[in-house]
Formats: C-alpha cells, structure tokens, sequence
C-alpha cells in the first residue's frame, strides 16, 4: 500500500510536470502501478510475450497470464500466472519465444464460480518435430483452473489437428469467448485457423465448424471474427466480415464486400439496433448482410482497425472511429448517421495499430481513444499524453504498447492497461481519483479484448 501511494504521488507529480506545471485536472491520467513479473517468469528472453488479464481467484483483484510460444509463434508452450506485485502464482510448460499476437489464450469464467480459467492451446513437444508450424496436428486445447494452473480439461479433436493454413491468414489465433448455445452466462468458445473456424463448448467438443472461402492476403475475411447477439435471442451470432453467421455455424448471409476486412465487431449502432460493423470500405450491415451503410473505397481503402464508442458528447448515440488507410494514423470520424464529423491523424506509433476505446469518464460518459500512449478526444484534440510511459522497445514495428481497457484501480471508470510484448513491464494508467473502487469484474471489453486486428 505505502509503495502503491509513493508511484501514485510520482505519477501525480509527473503528469503535473508534463502539463506545464499547472494543478491537475480533473480526469487526467496518473500511473496508478506499473507491474514487474518476478525475474524467473521472464526467463533467458526477458520479455512477457503475449498477455491476458482476469481474476484467477474471485478475490476481486486482477491477475495475469503470460504466454510463449514455439511453432513460429503459433504454438504456445509455456504459460505463467502472476498477481498485481508481480508474484507467481504458477507457471507450466516449457520456454519459448515471442508468440505470434494475438496468441491463443483467453481468461474467463466459464464455469461460473467466480474465478477465471485459462483457456488456451498447447502444443507437444514430443510431436512437434515432424509437424510443420502451419498445422495444428501436435497441438490440444486445455482448460487450467486459474488458482493452481492444474489441467481441468484437454482435447485434441480431428477438426483441430487437421487445420492448417498460409501467409497472414494463418496468424492470429485467437480465442474468442462466446454464447452459442443460449446458456446463463458464455461458456463457448471460438477459434480461426486460416481458412476454419472452429466453435469450441465447455467440455471441448466442436460444436460446429465453418470453412470460409476467403484466403489471399487483402482479400481474406477478418483475422478475428467478432461474435454478439444480433436478433436478440440470448444466442451469438458471428461476424467475420464477409460472412454473418447463426449460433449454429450457418451462414446468414455471406459475400465480398470490400478489400482488407481486417476489424470487425458486432454492437449497437443507430437507434439500438444491433449492427455488423466491417472495416473492408467502411460498412455497417444488418445481421442478413443488408447494407445500413457503406463509406466506400475511395474513403476506406484499407480499413485497417474500426472502434465504436460514443465518442462525441454532441451526436447522439455510438460513433465510429476506423483507420481508413492501413497501417498510417489516419482516422475518421463517422456518426450513426453516417456522417463524417471529423477527420484527423492520431500519434504515430510503431505499427500504427492498437487503438482502443476507453470508458475514462465512466461507462455512461463520452469515450477517449487510446494510441500509442496517447488518449485523444474523439473530435481530435489530444487529451492527454500518459505520463511517464518509455518509448517501445523491442523489433521494428513490433513493439507497441497493446491496450486493454478495465476497471482495476480508483473508482468505477475505466483504466489502461498497457504493455509491449517486448518488455518486461505492465502499465496501468487510470484517471486520477479519490473514489472507492468496488473490485474488478469482467466484461467481454476484458476476456475479448481487442488489443490488435
Ligand atoms: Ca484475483
Ligand atoms: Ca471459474
Ligand atoms: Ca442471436
Ligand atoms: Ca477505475
């Protein structure tokens, strides 16, 4: 506690320093603590890979999981768990190296209760030798309770084993944490490999599989499909882009809408309405593929990453905020009426990837966007620069501080959670505050954070 107080009155101190000496303002960002796993969990590379957060006890607190991978980064195979001082709480596998991002791990409570398990791939060592990294015939998928790291479940199905895949398409993996079945709470799970999309239940039987028709680079479906009840029926759809699919794996509807479809999202858009949200040319469709709207090539020739939040006080209901022309830091701006309100380029950073919507003023508050260790207004001016945060290290363009938004610390707005694949340290960013905070819980913004497309 004395600790967290002296980093608290640094940030403070530091964040009064950067603003030009002038008293704090209300809401601007302070280092609440920056997490240093213990030395042994980094190992001879002496960087965290790929990270998630949850809280693997129920004590309300968050901790996180790290994970290293072999295979070209597609294979995870070393997993290690720590709370908010850094302390290992377990750690398994073998060590690895940089894992491909986003690698396969999700933290979620899919038992509900009230502790996080750690859902992920694990690849075996005995086998790996004569399997080439793009095929999943030496990998399983296991579930660990998140106290102990103990292996609750493993399965290796033929759907899985036989997945394999080419060049971008193939990359990231991601589990992504869903309701297919209608159950009081999320217990599925889904998966892309390359061209399969694979739907996992609880127990680890495939539910179903879809094979999608899209594979060449600028032209393939959404890295990371998105999943979200789209009718209302307490069961998820699946959004990937060129495809809308039913909880069941069926396609609603499917067709090539436009080149580099590589952020996708399910969410409310005009007047409550339950949109799919494509970057491919900037379009929002109805959960049948009909067009709600559609910003075009000349616009949205390479959308890159597309973030909806209602991010201006003055428009009613969610904007989008898409990065229009790849990896460049060019934004806009578009209202759910499809207007463009604003137009601007955010801060560099070195993949020009990784923006974020953050609730800092509170979940019923208009939205920041976070990038590159800047929290910008949605209408363009720069709110803030965090304060304190070293440039990235780590290979060019791969570097970055990924972002993940959660209430972890203060009062019931939202945090950053910051950290660069490449370095040792985790940096939590919160407006400053003096209010209570009531624990965390977590929401699919957490266990299907975005961190990248
Ligand atoms: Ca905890
Ligand atoms: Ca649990
Ligand atoms: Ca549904
Ligand atoms: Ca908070």
């Amino acid at each position: 506690m004395k600790l967290y107080l002296i980093i608290l009155v640094l940030a403070v101190v530091f964040a009064a320093g950067r603003s030009g000496g002038t008293e704090i303002v209300e809401g601007a960002p302070v280092l609440i603590k920056r997490v240093e796993p213990a030395a042994e969990l980094l190992n001879a590379v002496g960087y965290l890979g790929d990270l998630r957060m949850g809280d693997l006890n129920g004590d309300g607190k968050v901790e996180f999981v790290l994970v290293r991978s072999t295979g070209g980064g597609m294979k995870p195979c070393e997993l290690a768990a720590f709370d908010l001082d850094g302390r290992e709480l377990w750690y398994v596998g073998s060590p690895g190296r940089q894992p491909s991002r986003p690698a396969s791990l999700a933290l979620h409570d899919i038992d509900g209760d009230g502790a996080d398990e750690v859902i992920h791939f694990f690849v075996d060592p005995a086998q790996s030798k004569t399997v080439p990294a793009q095929s999943m015939a030496d990998v399983s998928i296991q579930i660990r309770d998140g106290r102990t790291g103990k292996l609750l479940r493993e399965a290796s199905p033929p759907e899985l084993r036989r997945a394999s895949g080419k060049d971008s398409d193939w990359l990231h993996q991601r589990l992504i944490v869903a309701n297919f079945r209608g159950n009081s709470r999320p217990r599925d799970f889904l998966v892309k490999l390359g061209p399969d999309l694979l739907a996992f239940t609880d127990e680890l039987k495939v539910l179903w599989t879809y094979k999608i028709a899209w594979t060449e680079y600028g032209r393939h479906t959404s890295y990371t499909p998105a999943v979200g009840d789209m009718d209302g029926d307490g069961r998820d759809e699946v959004n990937g882009g060129f495809y809308i699919l039913r909880p069941d794996g069926t396609p609603r509807w499917s067709g090539e809408i436009g080149e580099h479809m590589d952020s996708v999202i399910i969410t409310a858009w005009d007047n409550g309405n339950i949109r799919a949200i494509c970057s491919g040319y900037g379009h929002v469709l109805d959960r049948d593929g009909g067009v709600i709207l559609k910003l075009g090539r000349e616009l949205v020739p390479h959308g890159q990453e597309v973030r909806v939040a209602d991010f201006l006080p003055d428009s009613e209901g969610p904007e989008m905020i898409i990065r229009h022309q790849g990896h460049r830091p060019d934004v806009i701006v578009v209202t759910n009426k499809g207007e463009i309100a604003h137009r601007f380029s955010l801060n560099s950073s070195p993949n020009e990837t990784g923006m974020e919507a953050i609730y800092w003023n509170g979940l019923r508050k208009t939205a920041l966007l976070y990038n590159g260790g800047v929290l910008w207004n949605g209408d363009g001016r720069r709110f803030a620069d965090l304060p304190g945060l070293p440039q990235p290290i780590g290979q060019v363009k791969m570097g970055w501080y990924h972002a993940i938004p959660a209430n972890v610390f203060g009062d019931e707005r939202e945090e950053v959670v910051l950290y660069n694949p490449w370095d040792r340290y985790i940096w939590i960013y919160g407006p400053s505050s003096s209010g209570q905070f009531k624990g965390y819980k977590a929401g699919s913004r957490q266990y299907n954070a975005r961190i990248m497309d």
